[in-house]
């Protein structure tokens, strides 16, 4: 329990554990009003700030106050972990957070420990106290806490997979782990409507994680009453269904029953005996925000009868009612801690905010550069001669053989995705009655039999589950390398992809990092892949800053940038070419295991001088038979230039190309408008205008959607044939 700056005068024997107060000592209750009184002052001071136009938002804790002190003092900073949302003043308090901290993030100073003034205000996060940080999004929290709870299971299970190695990532990660820790994470009534709060409880339950399930219910979502989120108004009847769990359903605005609630729920969790679910009744006195009228949906009566529950007037009769404190004692602990938010107040706007210029910093880690030459290394077998990058092993025996060989190298990998495991019954694995399946492309065939099946196996049907339980364990310090077994089904994920993974190093101001791994299966050219076994989409990932992405045209270069993907301190988004697969193209011999190639770097597959293809994936070997054709056909030499990673992209490989030849094609698989190719070409005229003798042309799929006729599909997507069309013009310019 966090120590007291005021000491009240507190009835006899303060020490001693009191039955009816659930053990607590009177000293304990003084402590909890404390902290909650603090928690509302420090609204109160914000609301002012807001008002005098010193803080840019406020979203308060009023009325939370007695439930959050309640689990704060209960939990133990440091060693349980904590995903918390916005109206969690009072359990931030109680492990620790300080006023001061709290306050610089309301005037976004620099020196915001939980985000370097980044976020909103009470968007909480503190590395050294485990409260991870939080973002706006309701409900994204859910997925990744549960990969926390997974990740201390999994460490505890391989502690030597927690010890620090250099030459990759783990250098950089502290790995921490208790046995008996719990995993907090909580949400309002509203945001229980969110699929991936029920994803979170299924996964919970089905792996009896040890986390402690938090719905702060004050009845609203902003103006949308409980009814209309939750079936029959009341949350704890609907969920009663999961099996493992322990559930409690408490008036959030009483201390000792919160208390005693909560006490109960975390014994049962911190024994190992599954998930607990905690649903507290508590009030909104403070409108959804600062930017919300409640009087505008709530009639006085209702407003009036929260009045009369307020945690904090309803704790301070308690107090005095049963002689623990006096009025006197009390008024003076108020008056000091009135003083003490104010202070706390003026240091914070009178802090410095960021400088000038540093708002790219910690988008990727500032400790390990996948661009650097720590990454490059040299096959130990070259490729066959005759065969350029040729050789024996296709795309997917090389994915496999990296996955293999890095999982061997590093305990803290772990492997799961749809159908990515051998056999989730995995008795019929061992008893040998199956092979097992292994991915539905194979990619991951032999992997849990290898390594088994608490490093490799099956999700539930549930994409964000994937992505948002990577996310939670590679916080931890665990590098998952998970599979979407489809970029046509990428998309219930991308709340995780876009507001999540990408944005936790440079919204905790470096605090937290997550360098996760997303294999996906990508692309067409399938004969009969249609709308949706067909899909590119590449440049809504480079658009997202923080993430990688690299997308690999033959065999070698997979296994090389799969190999820098892993070891490196980033996520990474890897697309795989499904029609590259097993192509002939490109096979490569195995090249070792530690095959790397550093990103950002292209590779020129053909050298010419009268013009440059710009391209990547499966426009290479389309493009090379295009170049191939106009040398044969018009003496014309292509350049050409396979971009492998197309964020970081080899910027200098395209100019040095173009400067060359003057003449440039961008060609791509995804459809044109919009595309990768527009921001290259854009940067081509903005950047080489001075060097180009023809406009920059561009060759990609029609506007449309990839249909399942085969025909059809040829006409939509970029052939050979509309290359060298392309090329034709471009070179008659
Ligand atoms: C995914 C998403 N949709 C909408 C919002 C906007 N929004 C912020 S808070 C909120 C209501 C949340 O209500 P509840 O979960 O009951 O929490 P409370 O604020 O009442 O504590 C909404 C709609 C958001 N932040 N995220
Ligand atoms: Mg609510």
């Amino acid at each position: 329990m966090a120590t007291t700056k005021v000491e009240p005068k507190i009835a006899a024997a303060p020490e001693a554990p009191v039955e009816k107060y659930h053990g607590l000592t009177p000293q304990h209750l003084v402590e909890i009003y404390r902290l909650m009184y603090l928690s509302r002052k420090i609204d109160d001071r914000e609301i002012m700030l807001k008002r005098q136009q010193k803080i840019f938002f406020q979203i308060s804790g009023a009325g939370h106050e007695a439930l959050m002190v309640a689990a704060g003092v209960l939990l133990r900073p440091s060693h349980d972990w904590f995903y918390p949302y916005y109206r969690d003043r009072g359990l931030c308090l109680a492990l620790g957070n300080t006023p001061l901290e709290m306050l610089l993030q309301a005037v976004g100073a620099a020196d915001d420990i939980a985000s370097g003034g980044r976020q909103m205000p009470s968007h909480w996060s503190h590395p050294k106290l485990n409260i991870v940080t939080g973002s706006s999004p309701t409900g994204t929290q859910f997925l990744q806490a549960v990969g926390c709870a997974e990740a201390g299971r999994y460490f505890q299970k391989h502690p030597g997979a927690a010890a620090k190695v250099d030459g990759d990532y783990r250098q950089f990660k502290d790995v921490t782990f208790e046995g008996d820790e719990v995993v907090y994470v909580s949400c309002g009534d509203g945001t229980t409507s969110q699929g991936e709060f029920w994803e979170s409880l299924s996964t919970a339950s089905n792996l009896k994680l040890p986390m402690l399930f938090v719905v702060e219910d004050n009845e609203y979502a902003i103006s949308v009453p409980v009814e209309v989120n939750t079936p029959g108004g009341n949350i704890s009847q609907v969920v009663r269904g999961f099996p493992n769990f322990h559930f409690a359903e408490v008036d959030g605005t009483d201390v000792l029953a919160s208390y005693a609630a909560l006490k109960t729920s975390i014994e049962y969790v911190r024994a190992g005996r599954g998930p607990a679910f905690v649903h507290g009744h508590v009030i909104r006195p403070y409108s959804h925000s600062l930017s919300d009228d409640e009087k505008l949906y709530r009639p006085e009566a209702e407003r009036k009868l929260e009045v009369e529950r307020d945690p904090i007037t309803r704790f301070r009769k308690f107090l005095l009612s049963e002689g623990i404190v006096d009025e006197a004692a009390l008024h003076e602990m108020e008056l000091d801690l009135t003083d003490e938010v104010q202070d706390a107040a003026d240091t914070a706007v009178a802090a410095p905010f960021a400088k000038p210029g540093t708002y790219l910093q910690y988008l990727y880690s500032p400790n390990l550069d996948p661009t650097s030459a720590a990454f490059e290394t040299d096959p130990i077998r070259p490729p066959l001669p005759g065969k350029p990058g040729g050789g024996e092993k296709t795309m997917a025996d090389l994915i496999n053989a990296c996955l293999k060989d890095e999982m061997k190298r590093d305990q803290r990998i772990v492997i799961f995705g749809e159908d990515v495991a051998d056999c989730s019954r995995d008795e019929y694995l061992r008893e040998k009655q199956v092979k097992g399946k292994g991915g539905v492309f194979k990619l991951t065939s032999g992997l849990q039999a290898a390594f088994g099946s608490d490093r490799v196996f099956n999700s539930p049907l549930a994409e964000a589950n994937i992505v948002g339980r990577a996310t939670g364990m590679a916080t931890r310090g665990l590098k998952p390398v998970v599979e979407i077994q489809f970029f046509d089904y990428i998309w219930p994920a991308m709340h995780q992809l876009r507001n999540e993974l990408p944005t936790i190093r440079w919204r905790s101001n470096n605090g937290f990092s997550c360098p996760v791994v997303i294999r996906v299966a990508i692309g067409g050219y399938l004969t009969g892949g249609a709308i949706y076994h067909s899909q590119c989409g590449e440049s809504l990932f480079t658009h997202t800053p923080g993430m990688r992405v690299v997308f690999p045209s033959n065999a070698l270069d997979a296994n090389g940038l799969l190999r820098t993907a892993i070891r490196c301190d980033d996520p990474v988004m890897f697309l795989e070419h499904k029609r590259l697969y097993r192509e002939t193209f490109g096979r490569a011999p195995y090249p070792g295991p530690d095959y790397m190639i550093p990103f950002g770097k292209a590779k020129t597959v053909r050298l010419g001088h009268d013009l440059t293809v710009v391209t990547y994936g499966a426009l290479v070997p389309r493009a090379l038979q295009a170049a191939q054709r106009m040398e044969r056909e018009h003496n014309v030499s292509v350049e050409l230039i396979d971009l492998r990673t197309l964020n970081p992209y080899d910027w200098e490989a395209i100019a040095n190309s173009v400067c060359k030849t003057h003449r440039v094609l961008v060609a791509h698989e995804d459809t044109l408008s919009w595309g990768y190719g527009a921001e290259i070409a854009a940067r081509i005229a903005d950047e080489l205008f001075d060097n180009l003798d023809a406009p920059v042309k561009r060759v990609a799929a029609k506007d449309t959607f990839v249909a399942y006729q085969p025909q059809v599909e040829d006409e939509i997507l970029p052939q050979a044939n509309d290359v060298f069309n392309a090329m034709l013009e471009l070179a008659g310019y």
